[in-house]
């Protein structure tokens, strides 16, 4: 039975968050567009007070008053020391998030004054299905990667069953529609084999068994860009919406603090490359070198956003680029606007599913450096499915490697095919999003239908088509 159970339009929504990477961002983003569809339901975006703080600043809070952060516990007892590893705050968090979440929501409602009507989660946070339940309202999951990712950990059972005992990293999975030429070791670690105990595994089984009760699945992503694994997601959803790119579907003003977008019309068309591996992987120190080296000696125009010690490049490669008018290393860029600029030619990334989406809304094609998760995935999705990507030579970057690459991309028959073929995946992209297409009609039954309850009109069809007999 899908979880739904509806009175009236709902008045208070519950928004609960993963608060870790890029997570919480993109959780802001999807609220922010819907809350803009529905200004007189109350969002109440629950998260960590580290992630409630650095998103919701004064001046990008403006025209959202319909949304308003509370925070919960991140589960770190008093005094508790940290041995280090990246996966402990996540782990702490998790161990206690039901709870937390159970409290956040009793605090909202009080504050609010509303009981709340509709749950919106994380998709990661499979419990928030048994919260709904108990609360008996609707429950909408946002899954913030791409479709074969998600087909990947609904089908996880039947891939540990086929390919988990055996193994064997080769083996095809052809017994996954749409999978005929991805390999088992193209899958997202813990899926098949390695580490299948780590939380986030766990987490991420759980929500494969758990996200076919949803009363709809959403995702950042439009349905044309993958079809045979959409049709497959569809046979397993109540309801499965496309409610993105959300890049294409602008929610705050942009800034362009150091003037890159300037710095980029000074260039010509599909000349630079645009590099930048996320907020959370790190390059090591000799792969940052190789790329560098690379674009220093090959003489390729770039934009680097850069988040980590500028002392970890080449002696003086920043200013001597700078100076000399080669490129610019910068600590953040609005990232789908570089991207959209004609001058871009190509995206060195770590293949992450937002990265991957601003490439193809941008209509560039990318050089993959993957890390983790979802990412080696995405990189085989663009070399074999939609022909618009390339890893990097060995999976690691050196000098020679980054160099064919970005020959490849910026000088080559193949390069300007590749760019081709991003643009035709942009174009139905912006279709989706114009008021006729798929996500526009998807934002809309979920708003309309799920937020709001079914319409008077919809109802008298139902009742009047219903098989009473
Ligand atoms: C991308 O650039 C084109 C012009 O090159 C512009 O018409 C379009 O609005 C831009 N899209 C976004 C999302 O900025
Ligand atoms: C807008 C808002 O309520 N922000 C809160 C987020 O969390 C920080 C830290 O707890 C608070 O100081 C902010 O008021």
């Amino acid at each position: 039975m899908p979880i739904m159970n509806h009175k009236a339009c709902t008045q208070h929504v519950a928004v609960i968050v993963f608060p870790f990477a890029s997570h919480p961002g993109t959780l802001l983003r999807f609220i922010r567009i819907i809350s803009a569809m529905a200004p007189k339901v109350k969002f109440s975006f629950l998260s960590l007070a580290k992630s409630n703080s650095s998103l919701f600043t004064e001046s990008n809070s403006k025209g959202f008053e319909n949304i308003k952060p509370f925070n919960v516990w991140d589960g770190v007892p008093g005094g508790y020391a940290f041995s280090g590893n990246p996966l402990e705050p996540i782990d702490l968090f998790l161990n206690v998030a039901p709870g937390s979440f159970k409290k956040g929501i009793e605090e909202a409602e009080a504050e609010i004054g509303q009981k709340v009507g509709c749950l919106i989660s994380d998709a990661f946070l499979w419990f928030a299905g048994e919260m709904a339940e108990e609360m008996q309202v609707p429950w909408v999951p946002l899954w913030t990667s791409g479709q074969r990712s998600l087909l990947a950990h609904v089908g996880t059972d039947v891939i540990r069953e086929k390919v988990g005992a055996s193994g064997d990293k080769d083996q095809t999975l052809d017994f996954l529609p749409g999978f005929s030429a991805f390999h088992a070791s193209d899958l997202p670690e813990g899926v098949a084999f390695e580490n299948s105990e780590s939380p986030i595994a766990v987490m991420v089984h759980k929500m494969g068994q758990k996200l076919p009760q949803a009363t709809a699945v959403a995702i950042n992503s439009f349905q044309d860009i993958d079809l045979e694994v959409v049709f497959e997601l569809k046979k397993r959803f109540h309801k499965f919406l496309h409610v993105g790119p959300f890049s294409l579907i602008p929610t705050a003003p942009i800034h362009d603090e150091h003037g890159c977008l300037e710095w980029l019309d000074k260039h010509k068309r599909a000349s630079v490359a645009y590099v930048s591996f996320g907020i959370i992987a790190k390059l090591p120190p000799h792969e940052l070198a190789a790329l560098a080296e690379a674009l220093e000696e090959g003489r390729f125009p770039f934009i680097w956003s850069f988040r980590g010690n500028e002392k970890d490049f080449p002696e003086g490669f920043v200013e001597r680029t700078d100076r000399n008018g080669l490129g610019k290393v910068v600590p953040w860029v609005s990232q789908a606007k570089v991207l959209n600029h004609s001058s871009v030619g190509v995206f060195v990334t770590h293949c992450g599913w937002n990265s991957v989406l601003e490439s193809i809304t941008g209509g560039v094609p990318m050089i993959c450096r993957p890390f983790l998760a979802d990412q080696p995935l995405n990189m085989r999705t663009l070399e074999v499915l939609w022909r618009i990507g390339v890893g990097i030579e060995g999976g690691v970057l050196t000098k020679s490697g980054a160099m064919k690459a970005l020959e490849l991309f910026l000088s080559s028959k193949q390069g300007n095919e590749m760019r081709e073929r991003t643009s035709i995946l942009k174009v139905f992209a912006e279709e989706a999003v114009k008021s006729y297409g798929r996500t526009t009609e998807d934002l809309n039954v979920l708003v309309n239908e799920i937020i709001c309850g079914p319409s008077k009109r919809k109802w008298l069809d139902w009742v009047t088509n219903w098989n009473w007999w």
